[in-house]
This record gives C-alpha cells, sequence and structure tokens, in this order.
C-alpha cells in the first residue's frame, strides 16, 4: 500500500449519511501519511436532502482539508462523470501531458 508504484489512485468510499467515523479518520489519516493520491467518495449521496448534504460535505471537507471530495450516488449515479474524471486524469498523466505540451503543428 505505501510503495506499489501501479496504484495511480485510491477512492475512499465514506457512507455520506452516518456521522463521521473513527475508521474512516484513519484510513484518510493513513493515505495522507503515505502521501497517496486519494479521492473521497462520499457514497449513497441521494438519502440527504441538498441541504444535509451541504452540510455534511462542509464537514467532510473541513476535517480532510488538503483532500478532494466527490460526492456520489450508485442509485441516481450522481456525481458518477465527475469520479471518473478524477479517474482519467489520474491513471492518464501521459496522455495529458502530451496532449499540453505537444509542439504545434507547422
Ligand atoms: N439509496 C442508496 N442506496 C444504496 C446506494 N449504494 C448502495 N445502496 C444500498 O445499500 C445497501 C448496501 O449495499 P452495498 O453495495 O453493500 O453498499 P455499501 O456502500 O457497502 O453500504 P453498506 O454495506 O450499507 O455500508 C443495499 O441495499 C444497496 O442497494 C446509494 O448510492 N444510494
Ligand atoms: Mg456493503
Amino acid at each position: 500500500m505505501k510503495h506499489r508504484p501501479s496504484l495511480a489512485l485510491c477512492l475512499a468510499l465514506v457512507d455520506v449519511n452516518v456521522p463521521p467515523q473513527e475508521s474512516d479518520r484513519q484510513l484518510l489519516d493513513f493515505l495522507v501519511s503515505c502521501e497517496r493520491p486519494f479521492v473521497i467518495v462520499a457514497t449513497k449521496s441521494d438519502k440527504l436532502s441538498a441541504n444535509q448534504l451541504r452540510n455534511a460535505l462542509q464537514n467532510l471537507s473541513r476535517e480532510h482539508s488538503e483532500a478532494r471530495i466527490v460526492a456520489f450516488s450508485a442509485k441516481t449515479n450522481a456525481g458518477q462523470e465527475e469520479l471518473w474524471r478524477e479517474i482519467r486524469a489520474a491513471t492518464q498523466p501521459a496522455t495529458d501531458a502530451s496532449l499540453s505540451t505537444a509542439a504545434p503543428l507547422q
């Protein structure tokens, strides 16, 4: 886990409708401590009202200020595109870099 180069991105699934869990905090602190790139996937986001979700996401980002967070629902597919973008960005850096640094066509 600490040294595997092929592990491009960790997806930390956190159930956003339950209060912050110590076990989640421990896992996220561990990922930070070993400098593993990760995204928090806030699952079951459809179960909360818009207000509740906003508060829950704010609490998560307050507690894990360095983390990117994607609100996700397997039921409504909310967050699916954003999550794929994060995965692609983490797994295709060479493609992105070669596109942005490609020499202009003469
Ligand atoms: N409303 C809703 N229900 C979900 C979602 N994801 C999973 N579930 C439901 O939650 C139950 C557990 O499904 P799992 O696939 O084990 O999902 P999980 O995230 O591991 O959830 P837990 O096991 O409950 O911690 C099932 O009844 C699923 O249908 C979601 O995004 N929205
Ligand atoms: Mg389960």
